[in-house]
């Protein structure tokens, strides 16, 4: 069954490139760029991984992201990523970008946007990977400078296909940024949401109501709230869920608790993805494989679940009759 899970075909959409920095590229992109790091090797950097939450994980996640400067960091950064695409059998990524983080250190959308689409371009040509850029807007920032990002980000619009919503969530509901979700609906981007990772199933009902989210990142508390559950099966609102990332945040106390089955069992679009790898032991097999070991899937359930993948992607209809 594990060889059967590995080599399945795989379609990632819940995936942040700065959370597939490893602890080895961090330190070589730090001596690039003349970083100090608060570590002294690559296995003091593992054993700082080590989250109480999501804010703990946070905290580490925007240090480790420091040492991304140059075109070059992030074609490195995404071209690691995409060769762990391609030993996971990952056939299609939408992955998130965080631009403000890296505004903050004075580096140009155009210079990250650059250097994650020339990997990504790359990894077409080479692997057959074809992939969307999502930019996420960090919502402990205000919705001003979410908009200031947006305008900033609008000259390289032919190089994204969505806005998300992420970072802390408990105190920053989806209404904090009905603006700018309005704003990049209207020019066409599709609109994603992290809800009810930490936050209530009430921020996942704000997501799809008042952002016109399309799907719900995390999403795991969907069910606290028996009529929005309804509506999420209804309108076939996908759930990417992260179920490494849930145990690694302590979102969920752990696998065998995860809330998975039930939500499977509940009818939702659910899919599998592996959200910020390099912090949360590991890419989408790793996570296939721990969902597999704490329940025992059946071959008919990994395959609706694949589907729901298939379904749930922003591609052309060609390329999702490819997928299928
Ligand atoms: C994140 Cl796991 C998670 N949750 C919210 N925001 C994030 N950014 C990167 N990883
Ligand atoms: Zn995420």
């Amino acid at each position: 069954m594990n060889a059967f899970l590995e080599s399945l075909p795989k379609i990632e959409l819940h995936l942040h490139i700065e959370g597939t920095l490893e602890p080895e590229l961090m330190f070589e992109l730090a001596r690039r760029n003349d970083v100090t790091l608060p570590f002294d090797s690559v296995e003091q950097v593992r054993q700082a991984y080590e989250f109480e939450d999501l804010q703990s994980f946070l905290n580490l996640y925007y240090q480790g992201m420091n040492v991304l400067y140059t075109e070059q960091d992030f074609f490195d950064l995404t071209a690691a990523y995409l060769k762990r695409c391609h030993d996971n059998a990952v056939m299609h990524t939408e992955l998130f970008f965080d631009p403000q983080a890296h505004l903050a250190r004075g580096v140009s959308i155009s210079t990250q946007v650059a250097g994650i689409t020339r990997a990504l371009d790359e990894a077409e040509a080479t692997y057959g990977i074809t992939s969307g850029l999502i930019l996420s807007f960090l919502r402990d920032m205000s919705e001003e400078h979410a908009l200031e990002t947006y305008e900033a980000a609008l000259p390289y619009r032919e190089h994204f296909i969505g806005v998300g919503l992420d970072s802390a969530e408990v105190g920053n509901p989806p209404e904090k940024f009905e603006r700018v979700f309005e704003r990049a609906r209207s020019d066409g981007f599709h609109v994603v949401v992290h809800a009810g990772e930490e936050g209530p199933a009430e921020y996942i009902k704000g997501a799809l109501e008042v952002l016109k989210a399309e799907r719900i990142d995390h999403g795991i508390r969907s069910l606290e709230d028996p009529e929005l559950a309804k509506t999420l099966v209804e309108r076939r609102i996908p759930l990417t869920v992260c179920p490494l990332s849930n145990v690694y945040l302590k979102t969920v106390p752990d696998m065998s608790a995860h809330p998975l089955p039930a939500l499977i069992e509940h009818g939702l679009c659910v899919t599998l993805h592996s959200d910020d790898p390099a912090y949360f032991g590991g890419y989408m097999n790793a996570n296939f494989l721990a969902v597999q070991a704490a329940f025992d899937l059946s071959r008919d359930t990994w395959r609706t679940l694949s589907l729901n993948a298939v379904e749930a992607a922003f591609v052309s209809d060609m390329r999702r009759d490819a997928l299928r």
